[in-house]
């Protein structure tokens, strides 16, 4: 890099927040934000998320004071609160009546703080980690194969290898900077074959050499084909446990036999394979068994620890591996130190000098909040995460926690779902304010710097651990003076493994001072001694047989369909960042279910359907899809009470779990669709955000200029829902122009005042409304003249293109003008109009858009 200036202040290197793939960015004193060239995760690159984190920061709705029972409250006050909720709970119940519920977006710091807290001091294995419904599925594969939770491989094993097999991962969207230097490894080396292993096409099908949509929940079976077709074509191994493995019912695929014969072939005869795997493989009750059965495939080959060889899986939270390797899921202990092993329990009691270490694993999440919901938590500690949209069987959750008399939440925003229903709310860093480490998928820890000024009263999360130890009485254990100190007493953690070191071994940072934790470089683990990095694992491991079984609840005839869920390319999560960003909403404004048009008889394309289950219901519009398998569908995790209530999918979703692994089903419930009829559909722009009440069905979105758009439909009368909303955006100086026509059910107004535009609604009987995506800009005009009112309130725009969904969000390009640009092919495309060449996320969705392209004649 070169200076050009040397008396400017430097950028701060930070990490992404977002996804596992844990990018490196640079973050100028003015606020601007770029790709890290010097991170080896992303060289320089980011995606549409990542691109987009400077419009995060200054995040309406933050939590900026402690509240107690709805007030604000000083933070004496709130902590001497939850010192005293735990302590009647502990009172009552004992270690088992207290609980915490932690996240992969804490720092390892913040993460190592919570656990030592609650197993060290509170003496219970009552804390588990949203990584339970993520990552518990893999962790349990790899202690199973492995002996420890390790990931073998290193993202450069993507680019060497000759087949990367993606299996229930969408890349392209999930984990966008590793599917950009997969694609292109395989642009600059053409003999590289990619296999997208997933039953609906996703945007990462795009450039596959063959997907293979395989029956929802059958990796297990697909995988014990292959380790019996490898075994066949001579492959074998002294690894224990072969025997049984191959002897396992293989199940069946659903795949059409040739597709799978090419599989086949194409692993058996691939030395460098690398398979990766995420939630389409650990959501699942059979996940445990999907992530072994991957693995043995890759032991019987001996395609493990080799550069270009391995299976991989991806972790999705910023720092999933960072709470793996703190121990906060309820069935391990700090340090990858084992419960199995007693003189590791011993030699960390020693060293926490925690007398009433925790006995043993507590419950994982979904046992958890059941137990809440039984009444038998007296107090629940919620940090970073939003079990209230993000469990399944979210009611039922939601019931939970109201049963809990000392609910706490620590949070950045206020504006989320779980944080409302808490007692006590603390305010919480957040991303650019905060410090400490994060780790990666591929075992590398990376710094996260601040580069902000704390806002309001928000403390760091250790910081509030730590607060609420002292007053249980716990104050010297938890006298750090910074997160360098905590980093040193984890690092020292990982040395107490004993009889043998684990891989995870960070005893050669246990010394490092807080100058060196301050400049600390982007480190791969294992390092046993300082100024030693780890590389590729080659672990001793064993083969674990994998019986199928099919999902936990078949479908039958009431429920006919199979409920898929997952995200989208611009959301992340609960949308507490992403909703409010509108370049990242303009990519899929609203929630949907999306259909194989061959199920949809009966239903209107566009219109409101209702996605029920024996759990739940969710009430979203119906989208058809070519791409998605027949006899399922699809639903984004997304959308909560703030942006649209009645479309949480998690009302409806299943709690099964894998009973290995404790994770949710969250890909598979049983589910009919029925329409959801409506006498009345509209939209509602205003300058302020309405509560989502206002109609029976709404999903808010922010639009450019602080518009808020209103997506809304009514079962009451149409007429009747015109008038009430428009004296809800009602402004005092501000007149109506009405176009209605009550007998065709066409109601539309604009509200203005000295020209300018304040409001615009309209409502019609049917769910296609005239294109809104241009109306926000008119907002910004001093002077709307009579030319504009017309084209207004006819919906159509006076001059410029017609309306079309942004495909690139960095440089807003629509699918329209990509097909009008003339560019045959995505490069082209990116000459010709700018889109895919910022980001780059949008570059598959490119590709697909002109394999649709009618052929001219
Ligand atoms: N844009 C965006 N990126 C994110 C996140 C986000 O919220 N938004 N979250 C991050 C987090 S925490 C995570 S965990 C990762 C998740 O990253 P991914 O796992 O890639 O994402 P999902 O969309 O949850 O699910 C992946 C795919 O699994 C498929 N699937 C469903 N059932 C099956 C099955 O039985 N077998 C197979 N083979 N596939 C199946 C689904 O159709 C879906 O396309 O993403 C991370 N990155
Ligand atoms: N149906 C269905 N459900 C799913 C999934 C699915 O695929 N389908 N995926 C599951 C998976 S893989 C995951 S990871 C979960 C994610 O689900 P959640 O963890 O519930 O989702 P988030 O919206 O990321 O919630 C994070 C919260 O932490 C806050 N926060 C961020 N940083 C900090 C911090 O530093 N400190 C504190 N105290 N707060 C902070 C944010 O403001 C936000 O409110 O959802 C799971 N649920
Ligand atoms: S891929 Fe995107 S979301 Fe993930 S860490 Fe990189 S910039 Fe952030
Ligand atoms: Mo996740």
């Amino acid at each position: 890099m070169t200076e050009t200036c040397s008396s400017e202040p430097r950028p701060v290197r930070t990490t992404c927040p977002y996804c596992g793939v844990g990018c490196g960015v640079l973050a100028a004193p003015d606020g601007t934000l770029r790709g890290d060239p010097e991170h080896p995760a992303n060289r320089g690159r980011l995606c549409s998320k990542g691109t987009a984190l400077g419009e995060t920061l200054d995040q309406p709705g933050r939590l900026l004071h402690p509240e107690v029972a709805g007030q604000r409250a000083s933070w004496d006050a709130a902590l001497d609160a939850v010192a005293e909720g735990f302590r009647r709970a502990l009172a009552q119940h004992g270690p088992q009546g207290v609980a915490l519920y932690v996240s992969g977006q804490l720092l390892t710091e913040d993460y190592y703080a919570a656990n030592k807290l609650a197993k060290g001091f509170l003496g219970t294995g009552n804390i588990d980690s949203n990584s339970r419904l993520c990552m518990a599925s893999a962790v349990a594969g790899h202690r199973r194969a492995f002996g420890e939770d390790l990931v073998p491989g290193v993202y450069e094993d993507l680019e060497l290898a000759d087949l990367v097999v993606l299996v229930g991962s969408n890349l392209a969207w999930c984990h966008p900077v590793l599917f950009q230097r997969l694609q292109a490894a395989k642009a600059s080396r053409p003999g590289m074959r990619l296999v997208v292993i997933d039953p609906r096409r996703t945007a990462t099908c795009e450039g596959a050499d063959l997907h293979l949509p395989i029956a929802p929940g059958a990796d297990v079976a697909l995988f014990n084909t292959l380790l019996r077709h490898l075994h066949a074509r001579g492959f074998r191994s002294t690894a224990p446990g072969l025997d049984a493995a191959l002897t396992a019912a293989a199940g069946e695929t659903g795949l059409d036999p040739a597709l799978l014969a090419t599989f086949l072939d194409w692993f058996a005869q691939t030395p460098r394979t690398v398979t990766l795997f995420s939630q389409g493989t650990n959501q699942s009750s059979a996940g445990a068994d999907k992530a072994n059965a991957i693995i043995n495939c890759h032991l019987l080959s001996g395609r493990i620890g080799r550069p270009g060889a391995g299976p991989f899986s991806v972790t999705g939270q910023p720092n999933a591996m960072g709470g793996r390797e703190v121990g906060a899921l309820a069935n391990m202990l700090a340090g990858h130190l084992d419960w199995d092993r007693p003189a590791e329990v011993t030699a960390l009691r020693a060293f926490w000098r925690a007398p009433s270490l925790a006995t043993g694993p507590g419950p994982t999440a979904v046992e958890l909040f059941r137990a809440a919901g039984e009444g038998r938590i007296g107090a629940l500690w919620v940090m970073a995460t939003n079990p209230a949209v993000s469990l399944p069987d979210s009611e039922a959750v939601r019931a939970a926690m109201a049963r809990v008399p000392c609910l706490v939440a620590s949070d950045c925003t206020r504006d989320s779902d779980t944080v409302a229903l808490a007692r006590i709310r603390l305010p919480a860093l957040g991303w650019g304010e905060k410090d400490g480490t994060v780790t990666n998928s591929e075992r590398v820890i990376s710094r996260q710097r601040p580069f902000r000024r704390w806002p309001g009263e928000a403390r760091p999360d250790w910081w509030i651990v730590a607060q609420v130890a002292a007053r249980l009485g716990w104050a010297e254990a938890f006298a750090w003076d910074g997160p360098a100190a905590i980093f040193r007493e984890h690092a020292a953690v990982t040395a107490l493994a004993r009889p043998a070191p684990r891989a995870f071994d960070l005893s050669g940072l246990a010394g490092l001072d807080d100058a060196a934790y301050a400049g600390m470089a982007p480190i791969r683990w294992p390092v046993p001694r300082q100024g030693e990095a780890g590389g590729r694992l080659a672990p001793a491991a064993r083969f674990v047989p994998t019986p199928f079984r099919p999902p936990a609840h078949a479908t039958d005839a009431a429920f006919p369909l199979r409920l898929n869920t997952g995200r989208l390319r611009d959301q992340w999560h609960s949308m507490t960042r992403t909703g409010l960003v509108p370049r990242l909403m303009a990519h899929h404004p609203e929630p949907t279910a999306s259909l194989h048009p061959e199920d949809a008889a009966g239903l209107q394309p566009g219109g409101l359907v209702r996605v029920e289950s024996r759990w739940g219901s969710a009430v979203l519009r119906l989208k058809l899809e070519a791409g998605q398998a027949r006899g399922s569908l699809f639903i984004p995790m997304h959308w909560t009470d703030r942006f649209a209530p009645a479309a949480r999918v998690n009302a409806a979703v299943n709690p099964a779990v894998d009973p290995v692994s404790g994770q949710p089903e969250l890909k598979h419930t049983p589910v009919r669709v029925v329409p959801a009829p409506m006498a009345w559909h509209g939209f509602l722009l205003a300058r302020r955000r309405l509560a989502p009440e206002i109609a029976d069905w709404a999903a808010l979105l922010p639009a450019e200029g602080g518009i808020w758009r209103h997506e809304l439909a009514g079962t009451d009368r149409p007429a009747e829902a015109f008038a009430r909303l428009r004296s809800l955006v009602a402004e005092p100086g501000a007149a109506w122009v009405v176009l209605e026509d009550a007998a065709i059910g066409l109601h539309r107004a604009a509200l203005l005042r000295e020209g300018r535009l304040l409001a615009a609604l309209f409502l019609g009987r049917e769910p296609e409304l005239p294109p809104r995506d241009w109306l926000p800009g008119l907002f910004g005009q001093t002077a709307i003249g009579l030319e504009a009112r017309r084209s207004l309130l006819a919906g159509v725009p006076a001059d410029g293109p017609p309306p079309s969904p942004t495909i690139c969000v960095c440089h807003g390009v629509s699918a329209a003008s990509i097909l009008g640009c003339g560019g045959g092919d995505v490069a082209a495309v990116g000459a010709a109009t700018g889109a895919g060449t910022g980001c780059g996320s949008c570059k598959p969705e490119i590709a697909a858009l002109l394999a649709r392209m009618p052929v001219p004649a």
